[in-house]
């Protein structure tokens, strides 16, 4: 059934679908192609981090609550292929390369994720529902048998033992009854989690919330100047070592990835966490890496630092390619995820570096997918 299933949902691209996982946690088993593996090789060899330097004195007053001033200027964005070490599969940095100029001006940011309480007061206001929860159509859906076209989302299943990690379809399922208000599925709630980043939130979904608060999602390079807090380079929003002191910085796995209880918690969770449990980053932004992955604007392109760096010297508010594009093939509409989540292992993803991409389907959600938004 599961494998019947799963065939509906990859010729299908029906909106509920997890097909953008594969992409979303990267070590995926596709690797990029030679031609642009060569590409990206010869293009960061001379790539390197130059100083950060931001914009002064422009620091509106009357800044929005529960938001920080981002100054902006011009910083070195994207990933060392160095990184990849960091992570026991590879690819995690290659379309992330090479570094290269980019300015953006100065902006608030949500100080950390939307949380559960307040997606619920936009959601009071507004009797808005997700994607999640909405039915699909046979109108949409023609090749899909009627009784597959339920709502729900994809959420995280341990495995019983250790599997090959080249295959995502094996830690995540479709559950039907799975949205925002039951993250992990039917049975599960948001009771007494408040204080949580809200997930299983769709790219529709954050871009109606951010309206409705009068604000609006990041750009990709928006977000990177936020997470790298004025510091140059670094691998992490708090340095170059994954622990300062023998302490995580941020909620991330550790333990055997994907297993049923491989989580030892190192960091203090397991699973999920409730918003700001780490110290913040220089702008006072919480959890820039790890807990849940965020949404931003851009379109992916797995190609579009090099794009950018060929076009200019220093890319002046880059907003994202004019169309997804990703050269490990599918065509699917997808935009930018950054920041990895409680899911990002050494093993496995990695993408709690702050220089590293993730992207999604835009109609797809899952439980470790939230946003934050700017103004
Ligand atoms: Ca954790």
């Amino acid at each position: 059934m599961i494998h019947k299933r799963k065939t509906y949902l990859i010729y299908t691209v029906i909106s509920i679908c997890v097909i953008f996982l594969a992409y979303t946690f990267l070590a995926s088993s596709k690797p990029i192609t030679t031609q642009d593996s060569n590409e990206v090789a010869d293009d960061n060899s001379l790539a390197s981090y130059k100083p950060t330097i931001e914009n002064k004195n422009n620091k509106p007053a009357n800044g929005p609550k529960g938001m920080v001033w981002i100054p902006g200027g011009e910083f070195s964005m994207g990933s060392k292929k160095e990184s990849e070490s960091l992570c026991s599969i590879k690819g995690v940095t290659q379309d992330a390369t090479p570094i290269h100029q980019v300015y953006v001006d100065g902006f608030w940011m949500d100080e950390t994720e939307v949380t559960n309480e307040q997606f619920q007061k936009f959601i009071d206001a507004t009797a808005y529902v997700t994607v999640a929860e909405i039915q699909p159509t046979v109108e949409e859906f023609p090749n899909v048998p009627v009784e597959s076209l339920v709502t729900g989302s994809a959420v995280f299943t341990p495995t019983a033992a250790k599997v090959d990690l080249g295959n995502y379809l094996q830690w995540w399922r479709f559950v039907k009854g799975a949205d925002w208000r039951h993250p992990d599925g039917p049975n599960s709630s948001i009771k007494n989690k408040g204080n949580y980043p809200v997930v299983q939130i769709a790219y529709e979904d954050a871009l109606a919330y951010a309206k409705w608060a009068g604000k609006r999602l990041p750009t990709e390079a928006e977000w990177e100047f936020a997470a790298r807090g004025g510091k140059t380079g670094q691998i992490y929003t708090w340095g170059n070592t994954l622990t300062v002191d023998g302490k995580f910085q941020a909620n991330i796995y550790q333990g055997d990835f994907p297993v049923e209880k491989g989580d030892t918690a190192e960091d203090g969770f397991a699973g999920i966490a409730p918003v700001a449990q780490y110290a913040s980053n220089p702008y006072g932004l919480y959890d820039m890496a790890g807990n849940v992955w965020e949404w931003v604007n851009d379109y992916y392109s797995s190609d579009y630092y090099s794009q950018l760096s060929k076009e200019a010297k220093v890319a002046m508010n880059p907003k994202g390619p004019d169309a997804p594009y990703d050269s490990r093939g599918g065509n699917e509409m997808k935009r930018v995820h950054r920041g990895g989540s409680f899911l990002c292992t050494t093993e496995y993803c990695s993408r709690y570096m702050v220089g590293t991409r993730g992207n999604g389907e835009v109609r797809s959600a899952t439980n470790h997918l939230g946003f934050r938004c700017v103004k």
